[in-house]
């Protein structure tokens, strides 16, 4: 898929004042500093159309990208953001779970792991959550560019296989580096698909 546009649409609290679209949307959600808008800034290919922070808890909104004016991408705030002083945040904002069980227009959710550590508590007790709440996913492993092929492998079978205690059906995942663009043609690739698979769905 070639982008031709990338737009800003808005941010938005709390579903209820999400803008009202009937475009088909994709999500991307993870842990704090996972790397969420620096992969819509990737995929789009347009620095700064997303916020990005090395400090954890940036993106507080749910921010709506209009892409090829066809098809929204959402950078949703990440979970596991620790306040200085305060108990780290395991759950992950109302608002979020109820965008990612109740918005319409939502056709895929991509979560992101970090792919430099070992599977952390939060990212599995969030799989979780996903799995019993019968949402579908496709994990993107970020910041590849970070590591040797051989690392990268061996965290990546460690990840899948604690996967294994959440869910019988291996996920379906994508490796992605928003730094040198590694992953890009396949994320495009499989919204294309979904896409092209809704529209055949609904005709
Ligand atoms: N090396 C490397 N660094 C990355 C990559 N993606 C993001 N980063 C860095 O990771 C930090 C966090 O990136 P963000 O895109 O702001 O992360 P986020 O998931 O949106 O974070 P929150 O909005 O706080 O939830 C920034 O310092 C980025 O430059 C990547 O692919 N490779
Ligand atoms: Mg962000």
């Amino acid at each position: 898929m070639k982008i031709t546009s990338a737009a800003f649409q808005g941010s938005s609290p709390d579903l209820a004042s999400c803008p009202q679209s009937t475009l088909p949307e994709f999500a991307l959600i993870g842990r704090s500093n996972v790397g969420k808008s620096s992969l819509v800034n990737m995929l789009a290919r347009s620095e700064g159309l997303a916020k990005v922070s090395q400090i954890p808890g940036k993106t507080r909104l749910i921010n709506f990208f209009t892409i090829n004016k066809s098809w929204n991408l959402v950078d949703l705030p990440g979970y596991g953001y620790a306040k200085v002083g305060k108990k780290e945040r395991g759950d992950f904002s109302d608002f979020v779970a109820d965008y990612l069980r109740n918005r319409p227009n939502l056709l895929g959710t991509f979560v992101l792991i970090d792919s430099r550590i070992p599977p952390q508590r939060l990212d599995l007790e969030f799989l979780h959550w996903m799995v019993s709440s019968q949402l579908a996913f496709i994990l993107a492993f970020t910041k590849t560019d970070t590591l040797s092929k051989k690392v990268l492998e061996t965290n990546i079978a460690a990840f899948l296989t604690r996967m294994e205690e959440i869910t019988e059906e291996p996920p379906s995942y994508v490796l992605s580096s928003s730094r040198n663009g590694h992953g890009r043609g396949e994320i495009l690739d499989l919204i294309d698909a979904a896409i092209m698979e809704a529209s055949e769905a609904s005709a």
